[in-house]
């Protein structure tokens, strides 16, 4: 993780050219001189800053810059850069973000309460748009907004002092605001108490925005924003880090067991409210709100569009721990899931042990969908064959239709029909592209087993997601061999075939 982060380092810490830079605003004064300064936690004025000048090291998530193991204020100076850049927003879907340093969430800032912060603000030249800042751990009019707009290809500067600790988001607050923070620019402040943090094994930096495009979810292809969504608050994805899949796979961040594990959580919103909770583990602690008081023993915590919380527990059980937002159809339905991997010995005396993946990770525990990718390229391109459709249905299939007819496709007797062998689909293989886009309901024989139940229907798989899990189904355990091409899908959508009358 060390080097991971001094690559990062060098990627974000940006050499700022002030040359052909505008100055918003004039710096003020680096150290005003307070007549006396009071030595108080509260106040978090401790005087002028001492020492060298120093230069924050700012990091991409999920990565956290070293503490700054310092016992006095000093002079600190940031420099972060706006760009606007398109991005993976999802497997095959693309979005253009505004960032803060290139990354959703924008770089990491780390500085000690008491510090005099110069702030520089760059708005990258290929920048569309102006873009500014308003930091919530700023005590000033508008958190540093109105001094830092900054025109495309130009350069701000400020200067504040850090007086409360704390974990502060900051964000874009362009008008029209809301659509500048939609597109990604938001990230997190570290204030630390003039003691420091405790030390814990592994800090990460974790946030969740909501993002709203034209096409649904998971529709593939460039996706615009869509700003009447955004009005009404209709999210199409719910993320942490600004992607799908941007922590699980091999993405995933990691630590060993009985390790203490420290998440700082932001909600950069817009507009959703965060229910905060990592499936299988409790806090031992969560500074919730961000703020100065430790809350213990807590599952879920509540993190405000605009707020932040810092989260700590300790590792006892190796496995995957899904971090989620608990309003669940958000993490399983729009993509507001990551993972930690913890690895290490089994504890057998507080878990018995098997991990269910499948269960909750669905197509998640697939590493990021390699498969389906390769499959989305070849078919943009034409030259999509029918052993790339059933790698990539296969990983689909993990994920939408295994946890009931299995992974071994044999259903399960009486509740699920097979798969495997199914004489219902071999009689008619275009006849299951209804089934999976409409559902299926009432009587039906499978090999000679009647099943009388519901299938729900799977119409949020575009054309080539069911064509290709039709084809992996047609293509594994024994079966007729049948391919079924996106066309063919695209045909049964149009017509809405009546699945459930067929089934008789
Ligand atoms: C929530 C559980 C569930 C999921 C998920 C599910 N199915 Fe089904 N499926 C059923 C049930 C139940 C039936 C039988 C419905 C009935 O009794 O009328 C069925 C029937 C079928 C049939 C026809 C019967 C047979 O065995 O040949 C096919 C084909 C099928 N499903 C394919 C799929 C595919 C492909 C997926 C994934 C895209 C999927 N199903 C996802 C529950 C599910
Ligand atoms: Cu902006």
């Amino acid at each position: 993780m060390h080097q991971n982060l001094q690559k990062i380092v060098s990627r974000v810490v940006i050499a700022l050219g002030l040359a052909h830079g505008m100055i918003a605003s004039a710096a003020a004064p680096v150290a005003p001189p307070p007549s006396k300064p009071v030595m108080t936690k509260s106040s978090g004025d401790f005087g002028p800053p001492q020492g060298p000048v120093i230069h924050a090291v700012l990091t991409s998530p999920p990565f956290v810059p070293p503490p700054t193991n310092r016992k006095f204020p000093a002079k600190v100076i940031v420099e972060l850069e706006v760009v606007e850049k398109e991005m993976p927003i999802s497997e095959g879907v693309s979005y253009t973000f505004w960032t803060f340093g290139g990354t959703v969430p924008g770089s990491f800032i780390r500085v000690r309460q008491g510090d005099t912060v110069e702030f520089h603000l760059k708005n990258h030249p290929d920048s569309k748009m102006p873009h500014n800042i308003d930091l919530h751990g700023v005590t000033g009019p508008g958190g540093g907004a109105a001094s830092s707009f900054t025109a495309p290809g130009h350069a701000s500067q400020f200067t504040f002092k850090a007086l409360n600790e704390g974990i502060y988001v900051y964000h874009c607050a362009t008008a029209p605001v809301g659509m500048h923070v939609a597109n990604g620019m938001y990230g997190l402040i570290l204030v630390e108490p003039p003691e420091g943090l405790s030390k814990v094994d592994h800090e990460y930096y974790v946030m969740q925005g909501d993002f709203y495009t034209t096409g649904k979810y998971r529709e593939k292809g460039q996706q615009p924003f869509d700003m009447e969504k955004a009005i009404d608050e209709r999210p199409t994805y719910v993320l942490f880090n600004g992607a799908e899949g941007a922590l699980t796979g091999d993405r995933a961040i990691t630590a060993k067991t009985n390790e203490t594990v420290r998440l700082f959580v932001g909600n950069g919103g817009p507009n959703l409210v965060s229910s905060f909770h990592v499936i299988g583990a409790i806090f031992d602690k969560v500074r919730y709100e961000g703020g100065s008081n430790v809350q213990k023993n807590v599952q879920t915590t509540l993190i405000p569009a605009g707020g932040a919380a810092v989260v700590e527990f300790h590792t006892k059980v190796p496995g995957s721990y899904v971090l989620v937002d608990h309003s669940i159809f958000r993490a399983f339905n729009k993509g507001a899931l990551a993972i930690l991997k913890v690895t290490g010995p089994e504890n057998k005396s507080v878990y018995s042990g098997k991990e269910l993946d499948s269960v909750y990770l669905g197509d998640r525990s697939q590493p990021n969908m390699q498969a389906v990718s390769t499959a989305a390229k070849n078919a943009a391109s034409g030259t999509l064959t029918q052993q790339d459709q059933v790698q990539a249905g296969q990983a689909l299939f993990a994920g939408t239709c295994s946890v009931c007819h299995q992974a071994n496709g044999a259903g399960l007797p009486g509740v699920f029909p097979p798969l495997a062998k199914s004489d219902f689909l071999a009689a008619d293989t275009h006849r299951a592209i209804g089934v999976v886009l409409n559902g299926l309901s009432g009587k039906l024989t499978v090999n000679g087993t009647a099943y009388d139940s519901v299938m729900p229907p799977m119409n949020q798989l575009n054309d080539d997601e069911v064509a290709n899990i039709l084809t992996y189904v047609n293509n594994s355990w024994g079966n007729a061999g049948a391919r079924v091409l996106a066309e063919d899908v695209k045909k049964v959508r149009a017509i809405k075939a009546p699945a459930a009358a067929a089934a008789h």
